[in-house]
């Protein structure tokens, strides 16, 4: 190794206490590990969540948790995994790797990048407060209205729902806007979009759709709010609204968001198959073009959602077959991840065995997707098992597989150190047999009969068997994540043992020193090709480049600290718990929006008149 000169910024940073230190960063990497570490706290309520139901559900006639209980634990545990875990989770990896990837040293807009993080913990904070009330949302992950509204749900319970999504909301636009704009204006000289890694790609066709979706969801909600606050009538016959609005506006965000939480697996899928097969991903302009497509599709076919609720039959068969149609982009996918395995020198380290279980599992839950799609079909399995079985082999088979994939294909990078393999394989051996053991019963439950979201259920229906194997899988799910978390402490307690490029990566982020510096790459790099480090090796003539070296980043500006895009995410918080008053003349004059809106654009004003290195170490 050559000389190893300190970098400045680390010195700097000693002086602060670390707290300080992570409230006030704006490093995509750091506030990446911030997602993450908080996804994956919000991962293990959900699926503390999913135990207690699972526990209930176990035997018939059971009375561990009361009706109400129940509604509050599947809500939460359906919104948690959605909103606070799986996309929080891919979150992670955009910020962290995104610039990575593209070979930047931030992403567009720092400090909007740290506001997210903190909207989005301080939204799901609120949230989960609920059950500190005894008043946890309990109207299901989609809120129907006016079931929702205050005729019925008369509570703080929906409250909590409403405002806590519309606070994630923010969250989720503000970094659709920063991702979008950072791919498409802060790539490496070179990098032409058709050059782009396919993570990056599915990054930015998923930020178009938060960007055409959540719109969608916020009016729905300010509709809702002011149904519940201010007793408008937008969802509710007597006052001349429509119910069937509400399930419109929602599924026009909803089905866009379950591609949302996919098209980010897809993208890491797409990553870890050509590195652990030793070849280029097979089809990659089909992989870009059918990721679009998926996309575009995913808005014409929320009805399918509806087929129960009479549209009739010319809507019916619309959607019928538009969301059929969907299965021709993803059918190339599968074919083209098949088609870079074929033939590959298949090296099965534990990313590429959850990549590779990924795969199985997406399919099966993407067959019974199809089911779905043949409306009279669906007729007899909506609101059953069986879809409940569906959608977790798309959701956990889908993005948990993808996700945990990534987790172990970039630690070594997030971290400086590996993961256990031997612990890695144990987990996926756990998770694969305890998600199959968990979700493939509810099929013939659901078949046989088994509404969803009931609390329990008699003796005598055939519905024991499948539920005690489903119950037990669950905490077969629940062991192998704690396997993981062995795997952490075990890991963590060893010295910092990776290499720049542990596993022969194809792409940037693997040619700089693991954990990265705060600049990323002291040198921007130029691009000539896709697969740009694989390219580098080629001309060097070596399989793996000499370990870089930790440099100085002198003369190399980075945006300093700051204090005020966690001052405005309290604001926003505090505006929006203003309206869980629902006297509209509350005196004097709500106050509590108000205080919340002043905090939040006197925080605004604070943050553009910051100088954008204020606190920046100076050289
Ligand atoms: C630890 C593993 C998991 C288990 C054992 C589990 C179990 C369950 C069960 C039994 C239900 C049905 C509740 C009912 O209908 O009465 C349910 C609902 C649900 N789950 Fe999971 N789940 C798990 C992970 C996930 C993940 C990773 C996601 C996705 C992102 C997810 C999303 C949902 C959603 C959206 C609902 C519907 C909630 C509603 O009806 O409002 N689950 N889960
Ligand atoms: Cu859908």
């Amino acid at each position: 190794m050559a000389t190893t000169v300190l970098d400045p910024t680390h010195a700097h940073a000693a002086k602060r206490s670390a707290v300080v230190e992570w409230l006030t960063t704006v490093d995509h990497k750091k506030i990446g590990i911030l997602y993450g570490a908080s996804a994956f706290i919000f991962f293990l309520i959900g699926g503390l969540e999913a135990l207690i139901i699972r526990t209930q559900l176990m035997k018939p006639d059971n009375t561990l948790v009361s009706p109400e209980m129940y509604n509050q634990l599947f809500t939460m545990h359906g919104t948690t995994m959605i909103f606070l875990a799986v996309m929080p989770l891919s979150a992670m990896f955009f910020n962290f790797f995104v610039p990575l990837l593209i070979g930047a040293r931030d992403v567009a807009f720092p400090r909007l990048n740290a506001m997210s993080f903190w909207v989005f913990l301080l939204g799901g904070l609120f949230l989960n407060a609920s059950f500190l009330m005894g008043a946890a949302p309990n109207g299901g992950w989609f809120g129907y209205a006016p079931l929702s509204s205050r005729q019925f749900a008369g509570g703080l319970n929906m409250d909590f729902w409403v405002i806590g999504l519309q606070i994630l909301g923010i969250a989720s636009l503000a970094a659709g806007v920063n991702f979008f704009t950072t791919i498409l204006n802060m790539r490496a000289p070179g990098m032409t979009l058709m050059r782009m890694p396919m993570f990056v790609w599915m990054t930015l066709i998923t930020q178009i759709l938060v960007l055409l979706s959540f719109p969608v969801i916020t009016v729905a909600l300010i509709m809702l709010m002011a149904d519940r606050t201010f007793g408008s009538s937008f969802f509710s016959w007597a006052g001349g609204g429509d119910p069937m609005l509400w399930q419109h506006l929602f599924w026009v965000f909803g089905h866009p968001e379950v591609y949302i939480l996919i098209l980010p697996a897809f993208g890491i899928i797409s990553e870890i198959l050509p590195v652990f097969s030793r070849k280029p991903l097979f089809g990659y302009s089909a992989m870009v073009f059918s990721g679009a497509f998926i996309a575009f599709l995913g808005f014409g076919v929320w009805s399918h959602h509806m087929f129960s609720t009479g549209m009739g039959p010319l809507a019916d068969s619309f959607f019928s077959l538009m969301t059929m149609l969907i299965a021709i982009p993803t059918g190339v996918k599968i074919f083209n991840w098949i088609g870079t395995i074929w033939g590959g020198s298949v090296q099965l380290k534990t990313p590429m065995w959850f990549a590779l279980g990924f795969i199985a599992m997406f399919i099966i839950g993407g067959l019974s997707g199809v089911m779905h799609s043949v409306a009279p079909a669906d007729l007899q399995q909506t609101d059953s098992y069986f879809v409940v079985a569906h959608f977790h082999y798309v959701l956990f088979g889908g993005s948990i597989f993808a996700l945990t994939a990534g987790g172990y294909y970039w630690w070594p990078k997030m971290f400086g150190r590996m993961l256990d393999e031997k612990l890695g394989m144990t987990h996926f051996w756990l998770m694969l047999v305890g998600f199959n053991l968990t979700f493939f019963p509810m099929h013939f439950a659901g078949l046989l009969g088994m509404p969803r979201r009931i609390y329990t259920y008699p003796a005598g229906l055939g519905f024991e068997l499948y539920n005690m194997m489903a119950t037990a899988g669950a905490f077969l799910l629940g062991i192998s994540f704690l396997v993981f978390i062995v795997n952490v402490i075990k890991t963590w307690r060893g010295p910092a043992n990776a290499p720049a490029d542990p596993w022969g990566g194809a792409t940037l982020e693997w040619a700089i020193p693991s954990p990265p510096q705060e600049f990323n790459f002291p040198k921007l790099i130029t691009v000539h090709e896709k697969d740009a480090l694989w390219q580098m090796k080629r001309e060097a003539g070596v399989s793996r480049l000499p370990e870089p070296d930790l440099v100085s980043g002198k003369g190399i500006h980075m945006p300093g600290p700051s204090w005020w895009p966690l001052v405005v995410a309290f604001g926003i918080l505090i505006f929006f718990i203003g309206f869980m008053m629902k006297d509209p003349w509350a005196f004097p004059f709500r106050p509590v929006n108000i205080l919340g809106f002043a905090i939040t654009t006197f925080g605004i004003f604070k943050w553009a008149y910051e100088a954008p290195d204020a606190h920046a170490p100076q050289h």
